[in-house]
């Protein structure tokens, strides 16, 4: 209703423009986008990894990490390729959590999420929010392996690249490390509204 009122004043539909960084278009599909395969992961051998510049390192297996708190978010994603999708649901657990249990030393100011063959790294900051996610469900399913399963991040106000699917661990670390993307060229951080999408920019 609110979106018909600010229609019928401003002559735009539903605030979807508004939900549009700049360059972006939206779809409604699922788009699957990745380097290389997708992982054969066994899910008795899976464990999440916590280890770096932190008071707790540790591991855990899937049934311990689905054990954590539950959180749900639903969020615009943007993906640096030019589709943004709204309204995305994914239940897990948030980044905040995550960070609070690892205790990061005062010297950690940046991790990198690490994945089979490849990783992205993010400030400690953008990943200790509360609407991160470690997310295991999207949808109110759990997620397709292509999507990430077992487990995947969901950093929407990043594009999405920074999302790892299939995350088996965090590295905390003190200095900013360009990861797979980053290495190749992508921006370190990838604000999408301020157009983050190469380095040097
Ligand atoms: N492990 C891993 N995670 C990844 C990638 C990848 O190549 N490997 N690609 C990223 C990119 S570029 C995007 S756009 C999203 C795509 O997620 P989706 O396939 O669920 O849409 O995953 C991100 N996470
Ligand atoms: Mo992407």
């Amino acid at each position: 209703m609110i979106g018909n009122w600010f229609s019928a004043i401003t002559g735009r539909h539903s605030g979807q423009e508004e939900r549009l960084p700049p360059g972006q278009t939206l779809t409604t599909r699922f788009p699957v986008l990745h380097a290389g395969e997708v992982p054969v992961v066994k899910i008795a051998d899976w464990r999440f990894r916590i280890w770096g510049l932190v008071e707790s390192p540790f591991e855990m297996t899937f049934d311990e990490f689905r054990s954590l708190p539950r959180a749900e978010i639903t969020a615009d994603i943007h993906c640096v390729t030019g589709w943004s999708k709204l309204a995305t649901s994914w239940a897990g657990v948030t980044g905040a959590e995550l960070v609070a249990r690892a205790s990061p030393t005062a010297e950690a100011k940046y991790v990198m999420v690490h994945a089979p063959g490849w990783s992205t790294n993010l400030t400690l900051e953008d990943l200790a929010r509360d609407d991160v996610l470690f997310a295991w469900e999207y949808d109110g399913k759990p997620l397709e392996q292509a999507h990430g399963w077992p487990v995947r991040l969901v950093v929407p106000h990043l594009y999405f690249w920074k999302s790892a699917k299939w995350v088996e661990g965090v590295e905390f670390l003190a200095e900013d490390r360009p990861g797979f993307w980053e290495r190749a060229g992508y921006h370190m951080r990838g604000d999408p509204w301020r157009e983050e999408r190469y380095r040097g920019q």
